[in-house]
């Protein structure tokens, strides 16, 4: 639907009467409906094109009736699956009187299934039906968006035994949304949820957001900030939290809270929010079973305590344990968890990548078994490229949860092409070597190597009120990646990019492989042009998005500023976390630990996260490392105009809006890849004092002017400063 036009009929039509409403509401049904195939992004891949007649006769030879349970959820299936079917195959479905008939798609609980869902051809007498059965009726939902899926990408459906559990229990996307409908680092518009209108009126998106969530497998949804504010469990938001939780219910998608660890002083008025005081944990208490009589199935807290000016128990000297297990102890009785974040960095620390571990380690064992510790897939904050944070593997005795970034922070926002499923998978594959070879971030954190009793994995949410969602189109396939992943952490990022080409854009292999190709370069061109060789944290102050790699303000966090990341100096660049060094190296098991040590076994990819290295050193293919660094930037900008390139060819296998979109999408990352890399190149060589070898591209802007009006303002306002 396009939900921008309907946005801007609500709020000409805000203030009138109630009929007025009532008129509206009608204006916006048909205006839906008519809208409902535009290919403004809006039905990101659930789109449902209608089929070769060839195939769309076959599925319809197979498919003639649908069967399903008698419940809320089971008509979310059937209607579903009957208009998916109509519009990809002009056909009507009959309704089957019972299970199992012939021709029919069938959908039963079994509950006494050990897997989630299974999808088979099962015979009958000379006939034959589709049978998915799950072990509830949110299984039966995942079963049928997978049949779904198959038939959108043209696949074979005569020959089904699919069988299918998740990785993790808890599949949660974190939104960054305040109160006032501002995203924190939120690229897509506003937040989609409608704070002042709720819990009466209920935006039409929510459901599309919880149909799109169900698709690919995503049961929980923290609503709001982790830089939390308390209001949101006060009695007057808790309404409008149920009623989300009323629509995302059926969906199978429970609802969480980020909270203020200070909420008993801001909102109960208590002098003190220690958690070792009886009345704080008196009033937790009490808001807990507040919240669980309005919101049943509600899945827990999420919390971001003394980490980067929020309040915590640290305050009145307690540690995370005591205010995890506080929390913990309260949300027991109703099967609620806490998400405790381990993302605490103090501004005195020599070496900010040690200290989710310094913090955390110590504390292994002594957490309850429903509170989970949440920890940020690098130890720094979601650069383009980081080694995997080493409390994976570590920390054995207390249940872990990855915490990836699907809003694009630190690669491009809204402007750039980064597929990111291939930097989920660098760290879900990355070996900790926990217990051996083999003990990768996914098995530490799935429970296949350290069971316990939660298993769970965040994404940072990339949605918004933008009628595609996402801001970008392709960025809707880092929102359906995460889901996949969550779902499936074996998935290779090839497979999920080559379902979410053909469901969202063609099934044309012509437009399939190529641009499947480009998604998979998009992240490492990204690396290449902004922060090569482990270099990380280049960014311009607070946007995250422009280059500022001289940046100093002083009086500022120092572990805010580029410098204390890069550390270039006139004898080489890098941070030295070797054991002579910052020792952050020691933190990871051995032989992680003595290869991340060792300058000449260190993969190439991290040698500056571990390394001061000098500028004269040989790398692997016998370049010095200034060339090489040119080069990677260099690269990192051939690529980005080689994508222009791929995508100017597929102008003719999709919509025009979509495509203009995107070309023009990719003539900003090419013009920002060339800014990233003469702020980076020309600044280095301050230090480096050697040529830029000179078979490379001469650079288009000049240092002096791009650190005098910042490159940042330039990319933002739109190039003020003009290439020469
Ligand atoms: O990535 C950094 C962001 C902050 C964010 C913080 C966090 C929500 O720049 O905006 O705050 O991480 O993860 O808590």
């Amino acid at each position: 639907m396009d939900y921008t036009k309907i946005e801007l009929f609500k709020s000409k039509l805000e203030n009138k009467s109630k009929m007025r409403k009532i008129i509206f509401l009608a204006i916006v049904l048909c205006y839906g409906t008519s809208n409902l195939w535009g290919e403004n992004g809006s039905r990101l891949w659930l789109r449902y094109e209608p089929l070769p007649d060839s195939l769309a006769k076959s599925y319809a030879d197979k498919i003639q009736k649908i069967y399903f349970p008698d419940s809320e959820t089971g008509r979310i299936i059937d209607s579903e699956f009957r208009e998916a079917f109509r519009a990809m195959t002009n056909k009507e479905l009959y309704l089957a009187k019972k299970g199992g008939e012939a021709k029919s798609v069938c959908f039963v609980v079994d509950t006494k299934m050990k897997e989630n869902y299974q999808i088979q051809n099962k015979t009958l007498a000379k006939d034959s039906y589709i049978s998915v059965t799950a072990v509830d009726e949110t299984g039966l939902l995942y079963g049928m968006f997978h049949l779904l899926r198959l038939m959108q990408m043209h696949e074979n459906i005569s020959h089904l035994d699919i069988h299918e559990k998740p990785s993790y229990e808890r599949r949660i996307l974190n939104h960054w949304d305040n109160r006032d409908g501002t995203i924190e680092r939120g690229y897509a518009g506003s937040s989609l949820w409608e704070w002042g209108d709720l819990p009466n009126v209920l935006s039409l998106r929510y459901k599309d957001y919880a149909r799109a969530n169900a698709s690919i497998g995503i049961n929980g949804t923290v609503l709001n900030n982790v830089n939390a504010e308390a209001i949101f469990i006060s009695s007057e938001y808790l309404p409008k939290v149920a009623a989300l939780a009323n629509v995302f219910r059926p969906y199978g998608i429970k609802v969480y809270l980020s909270i203020n660890c200070s909420s008993p002083a801001l909102l109960g008025g208590l002098d003190t929010s220690d958690p070792e005081d009886a009345r704080v944990r008196k009033w937790w208490d009490d808001k807990i079973k507040e919240i669980y009589d309005l919101i049943p199935d509600f899945g827990g807290f999420l919390v971001k305590a003394n980490s980067e000016g929020t309040p915590g128990p640290q305050d009145y000297g307690r540690t995370p344990v005591s205010g995890a297990n506080m929390l913990g102890e309260a949300l027991k009785p109703y099967g609620g968890i806490v998400m405790w974040r381990a993302f605490v960095y103090d501004p005195a620390s020599s070496d900010r990548v040690k200290e989710a571990y310094e913090g955390f380690k110590p504390l292994d064992g002594l957490f309850l078994d429903n509170v989970i510790i949440q920890v940020k897939n690098g130890p720094i904050d979601f650069q383009p490229r980081e080694p995997f944070t080493p409390l994976f593997g570590a920390m054995q005795k207390t249940a872990v949860m990855p915490e990836f970034q699907i809003t694009q922070e630190y690669l491009g926002q809204e402007k750039q092409l980064a597929y990111l499923a291939p930097l989920y998978q660098e760290c879900l594959q990355a070996d900790t070597y926990a217990k051996g070879q083999g003990s990768t971030v996914a098995k530490c954190t799935d429970g296949t190597l350290f069971p316990h009793s939660i298993t769970a994995i965040a994404g940072v949410a990339n949605t918004g009120n933008d009628t595609n969602w996402t801001g970008h189109h392709f960025a809707q396939a880092n929102w359906y990646c995460f889901g996949r992943l969550a779902w499936n952490n074996r998935l290779t990022p090839e497979q999920i990019a080559d379902e979410w080409l053909k469901m969202t854009f063609s099934n044309d292999p012509a437009f399939v492989e190529p641009v499947k190709e480009m998604m998979m370069e998009s992240r490492e061109a990204i690396v290449n042009y902004m922060m090569p060789l482990g270099l990380a944290h280049l960014f311009a102050w607070e946007h995250h998005y422009g280059p500022a790699p001289w940046l100093n303000i002083p009086d500022t966090r120092p572990d805010w500023m580029p410098s204390y990341y890069h550390k270039a100096d006139s004898q080489g660049i890098g941070f030295d976390r070797t054991k002579e060094g910052s020792n952050a190296v020691s933190q990871y098991s051995s032989p992680v630990s003595d290869i991340y040590n060792d300058i000449n076994a260190c993969p190439e990819n991290l040698l500056l996260w571990f390394h001061h290295v000098p500028w004269n050193h040989r790398m692997s293919n016998g370049k010095t490392l200034w060339d090489e660094l040119c080069y990677k930037y260099q690269s990192g900008v051939d690529a980005a105009r080689n994508f222009q390139k791929i995508w100017d060819q597929e102008g003719s296998f999709i919509d025009k809006e979509r495509f203009k979109e995107v070309q023009s999408n990719l003539k900003t990352q090419t013009r920002d890849a060339i800014l990233w890399r003469d702020a980076c190149v020309l600044y280095f060589q301050t230090f480096s004092s050697l040529p830029i070898p000179s078979e490379l591209e001469r650079s288009l802007f000049d240092l002096d002017i791009m650190q005098k009006n910042g490159a940042n303002e330039a990319l933002y306002y739109g190039m003020q400063q003009q290439p020469k």
